[in-house]
């Protein structure tokens, strides 16, 4: 079976096997799978050497510093929320929350942080590193945001990892906070709505695996999208947050379609729905100051749960909304350790504990863990360089535009790719036109990618929002806006606009009611069953969602792994850069077991485009065959 699998091995096929490899004999069958493995570290560390990683420009790399991690006491772990919600269920979490008189926090730097900073690439091994510190030094947190939004469909698709395996580990690591997850409603961790009963088991399994609260939000603020989820987070005794999306102004008089009474009825309308925690999404950090402060007052006085505010500091604003919103007597708000925080990302935790320094609600936070923990990102965040946005200073434009923190960067390198990097200004300009066009939308994933599909292909079409109207028979819209018109994502507050609506859908149909009544269950025996057909090993339940959630992301990540195996007991920037010639790491394999491995040297491409990789394993020379792919 050994020998099969190696001839059918994908590396043996494409000849990016090593000598050694060759050489072996069936009597090595006992050593197989450590072989194995070091085989395939060494051609993922030679093809990462040779082609660098896909998607940054390859770069020569850089010499890091090694990231400091706290050293902690040796004292046992604190308890902390979560031990509350195992105790007393989440109705007593809300009670214990209403009783806290400072303002409780929940850090965010495992989730939206990088996703809003460093393009969700943060790995597990940098997360899992300081997990236990974080456990450790600031277990006075409301929760950790870890888990959700962009970090699920991240891990597969560019980090090769197992987004629940991360998950679990992590959880480990830190028992006694609450965990956090972003559940995009009945768009789950996707882009699209997906079956009722994979929206289950997904929550299930989640909960299973870890996840505490569910910060539950529909990208359109429809009840109906978000019942099914916060349905099935109560019936797993988890804690429901259901979320409102903010967007407008509700002070500007000007801007009506979004009023207080609007977010006044949402907000009554979640809670009968059985929310344990009201949360606030204010994903483009629109929420000034003063609004802020008219909203939660409001708020208070019309609902009884908890309310849990969560910014980006996109404008700058961020620490005086919060200040506004904690003084209105908002109970929990979202915060990052400072070297994740700021611009598109959350305001930061520390800066917060000194805009609170004398006030009675001031957090109880170390401040002294903060800067600790500050100091092991700071490091950290240089690894991700290549995923920076490239944005430098605060940008109170976000106003105008109201585009979510991810996205700013996001669709800056979009419409770079499409060639319109020269006309991005045009391209934001476009994206508030559309949104008119729209008829004013709440912009959050995927709404907002639907947003700013049109955007981009009005700009790279030259068409001006008459043309929409009078030659629209004739084009061919964006798969994301058919399918938006269509009501595939849900219905939008006050309906669609009619007229664009019959322009877009050609005379096609369109839902009115909640697009998973029309969709067929998902047979996951069948998804397992196919799965372990074809690669001829089992499959947990966990891997039949990822499956069923991203059937070719899954498929494309499973085959990888087969060629270079495991590849989370990397470091960082070897991960990203491959070796330098000369340098020389450790991999801890699993416990008791650490291979060495020097990069010795690169051979000149040979006639057939592969480089032969010089390395030594452990002071053993071994050469990998790589395919140059320049
Ligand atoms: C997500 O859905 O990933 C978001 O963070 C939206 O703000
Ligand atoms: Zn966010």
């Amino acid at each position: 079976a050994f020998l099969e699998n190696v001839v059918k091995h994908k590396a043996f096929l494409e000849g990016k096997v090593t000598t050694s490899f060759i050489d072996s004999t069936p009597e090595l069958f006992v050593f197989r799978k450590s072989l194995n493995r070091d085989t395939k570290i060494l051609d993922y560390i030679a093809h990462t050497t040779i082609n660098g990683y896909p998607g940054i420009e390859k770069t020569k790399k850089a010499v890091f510093e090694t990231p400091k991690v706290p050293i902690l006491d040796g004292e046992p772990v604190q308890a902390g929320t979560k031990q509350i919600l195992d105790t007393v269920g989440p109705d007593g979490v809300v009670e214990w929350v209403k009783k806290q008189k400072k303002v409780l926090l929940t850090d965010t730097t495992f989730r939206d942080a990088h996703q809003s900073l460093l393009a969700t690439r943060v790995r597990t091994h940098d997360l899992l590193k300081v997990a236990d510190q974080t456990a450790h030094m600031l277990p006075h947190l409301f929760s950790s945001e870890v888990w959700g939004g962009a970090t699920f469909d991240t891990a597969l698709r560019f980090l090769m990892e197992d987004p629940w395996e991360r998950l679990r580990k992590l959880r480990k690591k830190m028992p006694n906070v609450l965990f956090q997850m972003l559940l995009r409603g009945s768009n789950a961790v996707g882009y699209k709505n997906y079956p009722d009963n994979l929206i289950k088991a997904f929550v299930k399994q989640a909960a299973e695996s870890g996840v505490d609260v569910f910060r539950v939000f529909d990208s359109l603020n429809w009840i109906e999208g978000m019942k099914l989820a916060i349905e099935a987070v109560r019936e797993n005794n988890k804690i429901a947050e259901a979320t409102i999306c903010y967007t407008g102004d509700i002070l500007d008089p000007s801007k009506t379609k979004y009023d207080l009474n609007y977010y006044k009825e949402l907000a009554k309308n979640l809670e009968s729905a059985g929310a344990h925690i009201l949360g606030i999404k204010d994903m483009a950090g629109l929420l000034k100051p003063e609004s802020a402060y008219a909203l939660i007052s409001a708020l208070k006085e019309t609902i009884d749960i908890p309310i849990h505010l969560h910014t980006h500091d996109t404008s700058g604003n961020g620490i005086f909304t919060y200040a506004k919103a904690i003084e209105a007597g908002v109970d929990i708000v979202d915060v990052a350790i400072e070297a994740l925080s700021g611009l598109t990302s959350q305001p930061s935790a520390n800066a917060l504990y000194y805009a609170l320094q004398y006030n009675d609600r001031q957090p109880n936070i170390s401040i002294d863990a903060l800067e600790e923990l500050s100091h092991y990102w700071e490091s950290v965040r240089k690894f991700y360089a290549p995923f920076e946005s490239g944005l430098k200073s605060t940008n109170s434009e976000i106003y105008k535009y109201e585009m979510p923190g991810g996205q700013y960067s996001n669709l800056r390198q979009q419409a770079q790719s499409v060639g319109l990097g020269e006309k991005f200004d045009q391209v934001k300009d476009m994206y508030r036109r559309v949104n008119d066009m729209f008829g004013n939308i709440v912009k959050v994933t995927p709404s907002s990618k639907v947003v700013g599909d049109m955007a981009l292909y009005m700009v790279q079409n030259n068409l001006t929002e008459e043309d929409i109207y009078n030659k629209g028979e004739t084009l061919d819209f964006p798969d994301s806006v058919i399918s938006f018109f269509k009501g595939d994502l849900g219905q939008p507050y006050q309906g669609f606009p009619k007229k664009l609506q019959e322009i877009i859908l050609k005379g096609k149909p369109a839902l009115t009611d909640r697009p998973g009544k029309h969709l067929e269950p998902v047979n996951f025996d069948k998804i397992k069953d196919d799965l372990e057909k074809e690669f001829k090993e089992s499959f947990s339940n966990e891997d039949v969602l990822s499956a069923a959630l991203y059937p070719k992301v899954f498929q494309d990540y499973l085959n990888f792994k087969e060629t270079y195996g495991e590849l989370s007991i990397l470091d960082t920037p070897t991960f990203f850069y491959g070796l330098r010639i000369g340098e020389e790491i450790e991999v801890f394999i699993s416990k008791g077991k650490t291979i060495v491995v020097k990069l010795v040297s690169v051979s000149q491409p040979q006639p057939d485009g592969t480089r032969i990789v010089y390395f030594e394993l452990n002071g053993q020379p071994r050469e990998v065959i790589a395919k140059d792919l320049s």
